[in-house]
């Protein structure tokens, strides 16, 4: 009887044992994860640097058990840019209960926008549409705009100031004088997208001049995505972001247009235009908090 019983906490030892170590093994060769999100889009550069291209959302769902009442869970190595499920932005998360955790990032290094940052050294004005006037000597009509380092130098009433991309004074925006009419397109860019994918479009936008500030207002394919009005602070770069689901999509024609048609005042700059693919890791993790333990019964020999 005693040997039965011997054999029986073996048994128990060796399996919980087993279903211990096995996952843990598991847990340490995958759970390397290291995914508003850690960094903005101004971080675009460093992703890049720290990895291989790779094609959107390449990253691979995984599984992970332990028996453990929490796990911690670390985004995949090299990756700089992330956000997780709950909210968070740091490398990882504890987690207390067993479900479907997930962390995702934004290929910024896969930006879709042609020349966003308009620092296309053969030519800044490459990639995008525009209704507007192009005036590469003078901003004081309505309707015009041109890349420019520094809005004051088409237009002494606009301030000076830098871009955004590189903010040193070398960098190149797009500056525009707002129109009297409404709905004319300021910017357009039509961009191959791939389907069923989710997309983050992403720009900034700056007042030249105090007065009437523009508001700007985004679509894709004509669904409206939102405004934004700008401060009157001359020069504060102010960020919209949106997501966007492509669907059966497999173009995205990305519009601009400024809702304020005031003439007097009404000016802007814009920058760092940009439209990437975001690619999510979900990882279901199972905790087991209460191994099965062995049962020892106090049997009289
Ligand atoms: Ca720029
Ligand atoms: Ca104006």
């Amino acid at each position: 009887m005693v040997n039965f019983y011997f054999r029986r906490f073996t048994n128990h030892f060796f399996a919980a044992a087993i279903s211990f170590v096995v996952p843990v093994l598991f847990v340490a060769h995958h759970l390397s994860f290291k995914p508003s999100y850690h960094n903005s889009p101004d971080n675009a550069s460093a992703i890049a640097s720290v990895e291989p291209p790779v094609s959107a959302c390449s990253l691979t769902d995984a599984t992970v058990s332990a028996c453990t009442s929490s796990m911690t869970l670390t985004v995949d190595p090299g990756y700089t840019n992330y956000a997780w499920s709950n909210g968070s932005t740091g490398n990882s998360i504890t987690v207390t209960s067993s479900g479907t955790y997930w962390w995702e990032t934004v290929r910024y290094d896969e930006d879709a926008v042609s020349n966003g940052n308009f620092e296309n050294a053969s030519n800044h004005y490459r990639g995008f549409n525009s209704s507007y006037t192009r005036n590469t000597t003078s901003l004081v009509a309505e309707g015009t705009y041109a890349v420019l380092q520094n809005p004051h130098s088409e237009h002494s009433s606009f301030a000076t100031f830098n871009d955004h991309t590189k903010n040193d004074g070398t960098g190149y925006m797009m500056v525009v004088n707002g129109a009297s009419t409404a709905n004319v397109t300021v910017w357009s860019e039509s961009i191959s997208v791939q389907t069923n994918t989710t997309y983050v479009f992403s720009v900034w936008g700056a007042s030249v001049t105090s007065g009437s500030p523009g508001i700007l207002n985004f679509s894709i394919n004509g669904v409206q995505l939102g405004n934004i009005t700008l401060t009157s602070t001359l020069g504060a770069w102010q960020n919209f972001t949106v997501r966007w689901s492509s669907g059966s999509n497999t173009t995205a024609t990305i519009g601009i247009v400024n809702q304020n048609t005031a003439a007097s005042g009404n000016d802007f700059a814009l920058d760092d235009i940009s439209f990437a693919p975001v690619c999510r890791k979900n990882i279901t993790a199972n905790l087991y908090p209460n191994p099965p333990k062995p049962v020892i019964t106090n049997v009289p020999l």
